[in-house]
C-alpha cells in the first residue's frame, strides 16, 4: 500500500494548490467576498493558535472530497434502496463510507447518513424508540410496527413512553446539550435526570450512576461528554444499562479518532459495549463536518430509516469526504496520531500543573484539559477573551458546580488534535502551556459600572498579549499548515 501523506502535508503539494486556487477563481468571478472569506480563514487557521478540542484540520483529499457534483444529487432511502433515480454513484460513496466505519470501528452496522453530532443522535433516540415499540410486549398490547403507526398509534407510543426517560451526564460534569438537556429537542422528548461527577476527584462515580440509575429507569443511558478530560469505562457502563433494562447509548463525538486509532481499547473502547454509538466525524477523527450512526445487528433496521425519520436528503458529497477520511484513518499512521494526541494533551496539563493552574480532575487521560480560572481570578469568558487578544483561540466551558453558570464559567477547555495533526509535539505543549499561563497571570477583571468587578470584560496589557501573540507565531512557523497549499 502507498505510504499516505500526512493530512496537512501533502508531498504532491501542486495539485492541492493548482486545485485551491483554480476553485478560488472561479468562486471570485461570482462573489468575490466569498472567495475572500475562504482565503482569509486559511490565512487565520495558518496564524492561529488552535487549541478548540472539539476543531481538527481535515486533509486537502477530505476537503476536495466535498466541493464537487455529488452535492447535486437527491438520494433519500439507503443503498440499492432510493426513493431517487440515478443514485449509483451516491450508492457507493455511502457503501464505501459505511464499510470503512464498520471496519476502523468494528461495527455490525454504520449509517453515515446524519448531518450533524445532533442529528446522529436523533437517529439514535428514534432508533430505540421504534425498537422498543416492536418489541413484543408492545406488539402485543397492539402497537404496530413504526413504519404502519397512525397519529393514534403515535399517541399511544407517547402514552406508552410516558416515562421515557434519559439518564446522562450533566452538563457542567461535560456533558452534552443533545443528552437531555432543555435547550435541546432531547429533553422535551425525555424525562431527564444527569450524573454528575464526585465533587472532590472530579471524577465519574460510577457507585453513584448505579444507583440513580436503579431509582431513575432509564430508557436510555447516555455516556460520552464534550468536556470531560478522562476515560468512561462503557462495560461498567453496559452493565448498570443491563442491570436497569436501559439501552447504552454512548456519544463518542470528541474522542471518536483515539477509537479509531486503538488508543481507546478494551472497556475504554465504547464500540463493542454500547447498543448504539454516535459521533461526529470532523474532531479528532479529522473529517468532514458531519455525524454517523454505528449500532449492533438489533438496531440496524431502525437506524436506517433516519431519513425520512428526522433526517432530511443525505449529502453525498460529505459522505465521500466520510470515506476518504476513514480510508486515512485506517492507515496505520493514524494510530501514531491519536497517541500523539494523548501524549499532547498530557504533557499541555503537565505543563500547566508545574505553572500553578488548577485543572478539572487534575489532569487528563483523553485529548482535553479543563482549566479553573477561578484560581487565577477569571471567569471563563474574561480568560477565553485574553487568551483570544494573544492569538490563542480557546472556548470557554463550565467547570463542575460552576458557580458562574453556563454563559460567564469558570472554566477554558482546551484540547490537542488540531495542533498534533500540524505536528506539534510534547516540547511545543510545554511552551503552550507557558504562553497560556503567562496570558492568564497577565489578566485581571475589568471594573463594573456599578462598583465590583465585571464578569464580561478583563484587562490585559497590550504588550503581553502582543509578546505572547509573536511567540505563538513564532512556534507556529515551525509547523507550517496546508505548506503545499499556496494561494498567493
Ligand atoms: N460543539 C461541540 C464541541 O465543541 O464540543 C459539541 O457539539
Amino acid at each position: 500500500m502507498a505510504e499516505l501523506p500526512s493530512a496537512v502535508t501533502p508531498s504532491d503539494a501542486s495539485p492541492a494548490s493548482i486545485a485551491y486556487r483554480s476553485g478560488l477563481e472561479v468562486i471570485r468571478a461570482v462573489e468575490p467576498r466569498i472567495a475572500d472569506a475562504i482565503a482569509r480563514e486559511l490565512t487565520d487557521q495558518r496564524e492561529m493558535l488552535k487549541l478548540i478540542a472539539s476543531e481538527n484540520y481535515a486533509s486537502p483529499a477530505v476537503l476536495l472530497a466535498m466541493g464537487n457534483w455529488l452535492s447535486d444529487k437527491y438520494a433519500e432511502g439507503t443503498v440499492g434502496r432510493r426513493f431517487y433515480a440515478g443514485c449509483r454513484n451516491v450508492d457507493t460513496v455511502e457503501g464505501l463510507a459505511a464499510e470503512y466505519a464498520r471496519d476502523v470501528f468494528g461495527a455490525a452496522h454504520a449509517y453515515v447518513q446524519p448531518h450533524s453530532g445532533i442529528d446522529a443522535n436523533l437517529v439514535a433516540f428514534w432508533a430505540v424508540l421504534s425498537q422498543r415499540v416492536e418489541s413484543p410486549a408492545l406488539a402485543a398490547a397492539g402497537v404496530r410496527q413504526v413504519n404502519e403507526m397512525s397519529e393514534q398509534d403515535w399517541a399511544a407510543l407517547r402514552a406508552e413512553f410516558g416515562n421515557q426517560r434519559m439518564l446522562g451526564m450533566a452538563l457542567d460534569a461535560g456533558g452534552h446539550l443533545t443528552h437531555g438537556f432543555r435547550p435541546n429537542i432531547s429533553g422535551k422528548m425525555f424525562e431527564q435526570r444527569s450524573y454528575g461527577t464526585d465533587p472532590v476527584t472530579g471524577l465519574l462515580d460510577y457507585d453513584a450512576l448505579r444507583a440513580s440509575a436503579r431509582e431513575f429507569r432509564p430508557l436510555i443511558l447516555v455516556a460520552g461528554y464534550s468536556a470531560y478530560p478522562r476515560l468512561v469505562n462503557f462495560r461498567i457502563m453496559r452493565e448498570i444499562a443491563d442491570e436497569v433494562g436501559a439501552t447504552l447509548m454512548v456519544d463518542m463525538a470528541h474522542f471518536a479518532g483515539l477509537v479509531a486509532g486503538k488508543v481507546l481499547t478494551g472497556d475504554f473502547d465504547p464500540v463493542p459495549h454500547a447498543n448504539i454509538v454516535t459521533t461526529t466525524t470532523h474532531k479528532s477523527l479529522r473529517g468532514p463536518r458531519g455525524g454517523m450512526v454505528l449500532c449492533d445487528d438489533t438496531l440496524a433496521e431502525h437506524v436506517d430509516r433516519g431519513c425520512p425519520m428526522v433526517l432530511g436528503g443525505p449529502l453525498p458529497q460529505v459522505m465521500a469526504a466520510k470515506a476518504v477520511a476513514l480510508a486515512e484513518a485506517s492507515r496505520p499512521e493514524f494510530g501514531g496520531y491519536a497517541r500523539a494526541v494523548v501524549d499532547n494533551a498530557r504533557a499541555l496539563a503537565e505543563g500547566l500543573l508545574r505553572r500553578g493552574a488548577a485543572l478539572v480532575t487534575g489532569g487528563t487521560d483523553n485529548h482535553l484539559v479543563l482549566i479553573d480560572v477561578s484560581g487565577y481570578g477569571l471567569t471563563g469568558r474574561q480568560a477565553e477573551a485574553a487568551l483570544l487578544e494573544a492569538g490563542i483561540v480557546t472556548n470557554r466551558n463550565s467547570v463542575p458546580q460552576d458557580p458562574n453558570g453556563a454563559w460567564y464559567t469558570s472554566g477554558i477547555r482546551i484540547g490537542t488534535p488540531a495542533l498534533t495533526t500540524r505536528g506539534l509535539g510534547v516540547a511545543e505543549m510545554d511552551e503552550i502551556a507557558g504562553l497560556i499561563d503567562t496570558v492568564l497571570a497577565g489578566t485581571s477583571a475589568a471594573p463594573a459600572p456599578k462598583g465590583g468587578l465585571s464578569k464580561a470584560h478583563h484587562v490585559l496589557e497590550a504588550a503581553v498579549a502582543e509578546k505572547v501573540a509573536r511567540q505563538a507565531a513564532d512556534l507556529l512557523a515551525g509547523f507550517p499548515l496546508y505548506p503545499g497549499i499556496d494561494l498567493s
